[in-house]
């Protein structure tokens, strides 16, 4: 799963990028800094998975990871291939959700494209961009598809989407299932994926009233980095800002996302994985080594609320909360999965 940051130049991409991710990609204060995307792994923060550390003191305590890739900044007409558009919109194509960043704080030293603060603007023309670009492969399709007298079916779908489109409704998450989402994005549509807009505010604190974007100041995330857990979720709600910061926002692509989180416990280490919601116990083993999946012979099962609660793994077999379970049985999250293979 990879998450795509998108957005126009010079709103802080790169360093919500670094933020994630831990690495130190340039973040300069000219536009398109960023031409060649930036990828990397995103630890989740875990406090299921601290708690188990604590509990099982392994010498090695692994969170879950998400690959972030950060592309370079979309301006008006990139559709139609302007500032290298049409190259940065096909890195949206290669991701299964968007964080969307709004620039929402003032500086005079880092120029804005439009030379105002304006995110509501800066959100239309953003996804007015991927609108379009989605309208013009819907356009090309639709003549070649409407004198097949087969595609019936395709013609509605590319129909129904063309109007929500016009019409200037991006949150098309909820009007397409699975399937249809999976068809367009195969010929290259870029809007039916999940999608969470982040205002990067200053870090004095006038948030607006809008609860649909999340609220974040990477600024402020950056000169949180020496304080402790408690006293960041204080100086965030002081700004006005989601008091999470940016693990929360990648807690809310994991939902988004319909991912869960297991944990395996093997030797020293203790991992966090993650896996759709849904998923067995045997291609829960496939993540962790083909192998696993291919000799897998059962699954011991200990959720990790219980298995806290409990306070060890025989109390927790006591209290019968370990169980024995199949290939069929389905990962809950904060399941812990202990697989015997052959
Ligand atoms: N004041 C302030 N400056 C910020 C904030 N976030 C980023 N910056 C600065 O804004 C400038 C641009 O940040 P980048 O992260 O490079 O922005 P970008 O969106 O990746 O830019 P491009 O790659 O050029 O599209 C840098 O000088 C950052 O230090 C913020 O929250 N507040
Ligand atoms: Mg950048």
């Amino acid at each position: 799963m990879k998450i795509g940051i998108v957005g126009l130049p010079n709103v802080g991409k790169s360093s919500l990028f670094n933020l994630l991710t831990g690495t130190g990609a340039a973040a300069d204060s000219y536009p398109f800094t960023t031409i060649d995307a930036n990828r990397g792994m995103a630890p989740l923060h875990d406090p299921i998975l601290e708690s188990l550390g604590r509990l099982l003191d392994p010498q090695k305590l692994t969170p879950a990871q998400i690959e972030v890739v950060d592309i370079a900044g979309l301006i008006k007409d990139a559709h139609k291939g302007e500032g290298l558009g049409n190259r940065f919109l096909g890195h949206i194509r290669d991701v299964d959700m968007i964080f969307h960043i709004l620039r929402g704080f003032a500086d005079e030293g880092i120029p804005h494209v439009f030379d105002t603060i304006d995110p509501a603007r800066d959100r239309e023309v953003v996804l007015t961009e991927m609108a379009l670009s989605d309208l013009d492969i819907a356009e090309r399709r639709l003549k070649s598809k409407r004198k097949q007298a087969d595609a019936g079916d395709e013609v509605k779908l590319l129909e129904r989407y063309c109007k929500l489109l016009s019409e200037g409704s991006y949150g098309l998450n909820g009007s397409c299932n699975e399937e249809e989402g999976a068809f367009l994005k195969s010929i290259g549509f870029l809007m039916p994926r999940p999608r969470i807009d982040v205002l990067n505010l200053s870090d004095t604190g006038e948030s607006p009233s809008d609860n649909e974007t999340y609220l974040l100041s990477v600024s402020l995330e950056e000169a949180l980095a020496d304080f402790n857990a408690d006293e960041r979720r204080q100086m965030r709600i002081d700004a006005g800002l989601d008091p999470r910061g940016g693990f929360g926002l990648l807690e809310d692509a994991l939902s988004r996302l319909n991912l869960v989180r297991f944990y395996t416990v093997k030797g020293e280490e203790v991992r966090a994985w993650t896996i759709k919601k849904g998923a067995t116990a045997v291609q829960a083993a496939g993540k962790i080594h083909t192998d696993i999946a291919e000799g897998f012979i059962k699954g011991e099962v200990v959720n990790a609320e219980d298995l806290l609660a409990a306070g060890s793994w025989a109390e927790a077999s006591e209290a019968g909360k370990l169980k024995v379970e199949g290939k069929d049985y389905q990962i809950n999250n904060a399941d812990v999965l202990l697989v015997k293979f052959r």
